[in-house]
């Protein structure tokens, strides 16, 4: 296929409450959308997650576009290319996975559907529907009353699982409170790195509430922090921002640092090397499970895709649309019964409604 056009559309979706991590608040997803066409006049739709500011990790969507606009797109354009050449060709340009990601995603789709084949059928999946699980912020109000009554919709709405942000302060209190209303509901918790290698005595307390795993309690680069917290608690220590690559991925397995991955492709440079990272716990028997960057209708369907592979045995943050949005790009993603079917159409199985892309565009760049 030859990459032709690369348009970047750059939307505003305002989230139905805000979304509050140790590193931030959200109000509204800031979102570029990139669709790739072809030669033949195939469209191709990508999703990059990074967001308005560089808070979990160093990825911002101005240096997003600018990369792609300058180092990334330049160089696919007019090349008569394999999807497996893209990663290669991208590779050279150091870091900005997620804008690399969005590139790879956007050509993905548009050699899949000209090939007519699913995401998921050539990434190699099987399971034809994803059990899902829900990331719970820390409310507004810091009450626990608030987030007994947000926990209590998403149970009620049937999710497999439930994961509570928790930083300093915000810990064994809310884990226990969840834990106590739901004494069965699969409940994990995700710090995004609030904590010290000081803390391990204090996260050890989270053992109690028979947890499915903590998510990247320490900073990214601690590897020996992580293990050190592994050897102490009996709750297992599953890794999000320090896994960046399959490379890192086996080097933090090995280590001792992590014994479930959470994998999202933008963190690793696309769908490809998600792939690689998955195959790489396959090996060592590491559960995997599929992260989320609040992606609108684009990036959950690839997100459901890669979470039809194997290993992905535990629920992943691929919640249903409405747990975001009021009004996704696309037609939206429901859960049935606490899962959702992966798409089965060529490509992602989705694309952006004209109407609705153009509402929530804010500005559009022509990449080419
Ligand atoms: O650390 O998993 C994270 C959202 C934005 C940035 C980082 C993270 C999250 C989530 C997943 O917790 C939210 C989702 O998409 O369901
Ligand atoms: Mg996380």
């Amino acid at each position: 296929m030859r990459i032709e056009r690369v348009v970047a559309h750059r939307c505003a979706l305002p989230l139905v409450r805000p979304f509050r991590t140790s590193f931030g608040r959200e109000y509204a997803r800031d979102v570029v959308l990139l669709e790739v066409t072809t030669a033949d006049g195939v469209t191709g739709w990508g999703e990059c997650v990074a967001s308005t500011q560089p808070l979990y990790s160093h990825e911002f969507n101005d240096a997003a576009l600018l990369v792609l606009e300058r180092f990334l797109v330049p160089r696919l354009l007019g090349r008569d290319l394999q999807i497996e050449e893209v990663p290669g060709l991208l590779a050279p340009v150091r870091g900005h996975p997620m804008a690399r990601g969005a590139l790879e995603l956007g050509v993905l789709d548009a050699g899949l559907r000209a090939e007519g084949r699913s995401l998921a059928s050539y990434l190699g999946g099987v399971r034809d529907e994803v059990d899902c699980g829900v990331s719970v912020g820390i409310p507004d109000d810091d009450s626990l009353a608030t987030l007994l009554d947000e926990v209590s919709g998403y149970v009620e709405a049937g999710y497999r699982r439930v994961k509570l942000k928790i930083q300093p302060g915000w810990d064994v209190e809310p884990t226990r409170a969840v834990r106590e209303r739901w004494p069965d509901v699969p409940l994990q918790v995700d710090a995004n790195q609030a904590y010290t290698r000081a803390d391990i005595e204090h996260l050890a307390a989270l053992d109690e509430f028979d947890l499915l795993l903590v998510e990247q309690p320490i900073h990214e680069d601690d590897l020996l922090g992580h293990r050190l917290l592994a050897e102490r608690m009996a709750t297992p220590v599953c890794l999000d921002e320090s896994v960046l690559s399959a490379e890192s991925a086996e080097s933090a397995i090995d280590y001792g640092a992590c014994e479930i991955v959470n994998i999202k492709a933008g963190r690793v440079g696309g769908y490809l090397e998600a792939r690689r990272v998955h195959d790489v716990a396959r090996g060592r028997g590491v559960p995997v499970w599929c992260g989320g960057m609040v992606e609108t209708g684009v990036g959950r369907a690839a997100n459901l895709a890669l979470a039809s592979l194997p290993s992905f045995t535990l629920p992943g943050d691929t919640s249903g649309s409405d747990r975001f949005y009021a009004r996704d790009v696309t037609e939206p993603f429901v859960l049935r019964d606490g899962r959702i079917d992966v798409p089965t159409g060529p490509g992602l199985g989705v694309t952006p409604i004209p109407e609705v892309l153009a509402e929530l565009t804010v500005a559009r760049h022509e990449l080419t």
